[in-house]
C-alpha cells in the first residue's frame, strides 16, 4: 500500500538522487578528471549509471534531521554522501567481475567490465574507492578536521572490516549449509555495514563530542545496521520473485550460484515478515533521537517496499 508519507518519500529520494548525480556530474567535470580519459570513462559509466541513491539519501537526511540549522555545512555533507555512492558503486564493479559474481548486467546496463574490460573494471573500481577519501580531505571545506578524521575512518573501517570480509565470506560460505547465524554474519559485513556508514557519516558531519552525542551515533548506527540487513534480505527475495529487466540486474543468481539467503533457508514470506520486523525494531532504537523531521525513518520503509 502507497500511503501519502510513502509518496512524498519517492519525490524526497528522487530530489536527493538528482542533487548526488548532478553534484557527481559537476566533480568529474574539474580539471583532475581530464586526463587519462581511458580511466575516468570507466569510472563515470559506473558512478553516474542510474544508482537509487539511497545510502547518500540516508546520510543527508541524517544530517538534516540532527543539524537543521546547520546550512553552510550542506555542500560538504553532498561530497561525503557522494564519497559513500562512490564506495558503493566500486563495490558493485568488484563484485560484478568475473572472478566474483560474474554478472553481466548491473543498473539495466552492461557491467563495467563487459562496457570496458576487466582490466579496467578492477581500475576504475580501485580509482573509486581512495577518490572517495580523496574528496572528503579535499572538497570538504567547512567540516572541522576532527570531524573529518572521524568521517574517514568511519569510511575506512567499513570497507576493511565490513565489506571486504563479507564479500569473502560470501565466496566461501557460497554451496554449503550454512545457517542463519552465518547468513546475518554476511549480510551485517556485506551490506548493513555501508548503510550504517551513511547514516553515522551524515551524524559525524557536525559532531560535538560529549556523551549523549555517543548516545546518538550508537543508536543510529543500530538503525543503521538492522534496516541494512532488512534491505539484504529484501534483495534476496527480489532474486528470486523478481525479473531481471525488473532488477537491472541477473535475476535468480543466488540459487544459481548456490548462495545460501534468507529466502533459501526460510522461504519468501518469512523472509519479508523478518524484514518488515527489522524495520519496526530499527526505528524503535531511534525514537528517543530528536529528529527535525521523519525522512530518514520513511526512507527505511522504502527499503521494504522496493521493486529493485
Ligand atoms: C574492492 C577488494 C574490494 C572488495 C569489494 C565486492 C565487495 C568488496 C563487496 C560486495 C558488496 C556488495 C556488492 C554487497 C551487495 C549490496 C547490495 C544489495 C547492493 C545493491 O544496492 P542498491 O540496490 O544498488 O542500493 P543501486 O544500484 O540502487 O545503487
Amino acid at each position: 500500500m502507497i500511503t501519502k508519507s510513502n509518496i512524498d518519500i519517492q519525490e524526497y529520494l528522487k530530489e536527493k538522487k538528482i542533487l548526488i548525480d548532478e553534484h557527481l556530474s559537476t566533480l568529474f567535470n574539474s580539471e583532475e578528471f581530464q586526463s587519462t580519459p581511458a580511466l575516468w570513462e570507466a569510472v563515470k559509466y559506473s558512478t553516474l549509471n542510474g544508482g537509487k541513491r539511497l545510502r547518500a539519501a540516508m546520510c543527508i537526511s541524517t544530517f538534516e534531521s540532527l543539524y537543521p540549522n546547520k546550512k553552510e555545512l550542506l555542500k560538504d555533507c553532498l561530497y561525503v554522501a557522494s564519497a559513500i555512492e562512490l564506495i558503493h558503486s566500486m563495490s558493485l564493479i568488484h563484485d560484478d567481475l568475473p572472478c566474483m559474481d560474474n554478472d553481466d548486467l548491473r543498473r539495466g546496463k552492461p557491467s563495467c567490465h563487459k562496457a570496458f574490460s576487466e582490466e579496467k573494471a578492477l581500475l576504475a573500481g580501485d580509482a573509486m574507492l581512495t577518490l572517495a577519501t580523496y574528496i572528503i580531505t579535499e572538497k570538504c571545506k567547512n567540516i572541522i578536521p576532527e570531524n573529518k578524521c572521524k568521517i574517514v575512518n568511519e569510511i575506512s573501517k567499513t570497507f576493511t572490516f565490513g565489506l571486504v570480509p563479507g564479500q569473502v565470506l560470501d565466496i566461501d560460505l557460497a554451496g554449503k549449509n550454512n545457517d542463519l547465524e552465518k547468513i546475518d554474519t554476511i549480510y551485517k559485513l556485506k551490506t548493513a555495514s555501508l548503510i550504517k556508514s551513511s547514516i553515522v557519516c551524515g551524524a559525524l558531519i557536525a559532531f560535538e563530542e560529549s556523551p549523549k552525542s555517543n548516545e546518538i551515533i550508537s543508536k543510529l548506527s543500530n538503525f543503521g545496521y538492522k534496516i541494512g540487513k532488512s534491505f539484504q534480505i529484501i534483495d534476496d527475495v527480489l532474486d528470486i520473485t523478481s525479473d531481471t529487466k525488473t532488477l537491472g540486474k541477473t535475476a535468480g543468481k543466488d540459487i544459481e550460484q548456490e548462495k545460501t539467503t534468507y529466502p533459501n533457508v526460510i522461504g519468501v514470506e518469512k523472509s519479508k515478515k523478518v524484514a518488515i520486523e527489522l524495520i519496526s525494531e530499527a526505528k524503535d532504537e531511534i525514537k528517543s533521537i530528536n529528529l527535525s523531521s521523519d525522512n530518514l525513518l520513511f526512507l527505511s520503509d522504502l527499503i521494504v517496499n522496493r521493486i529493485n
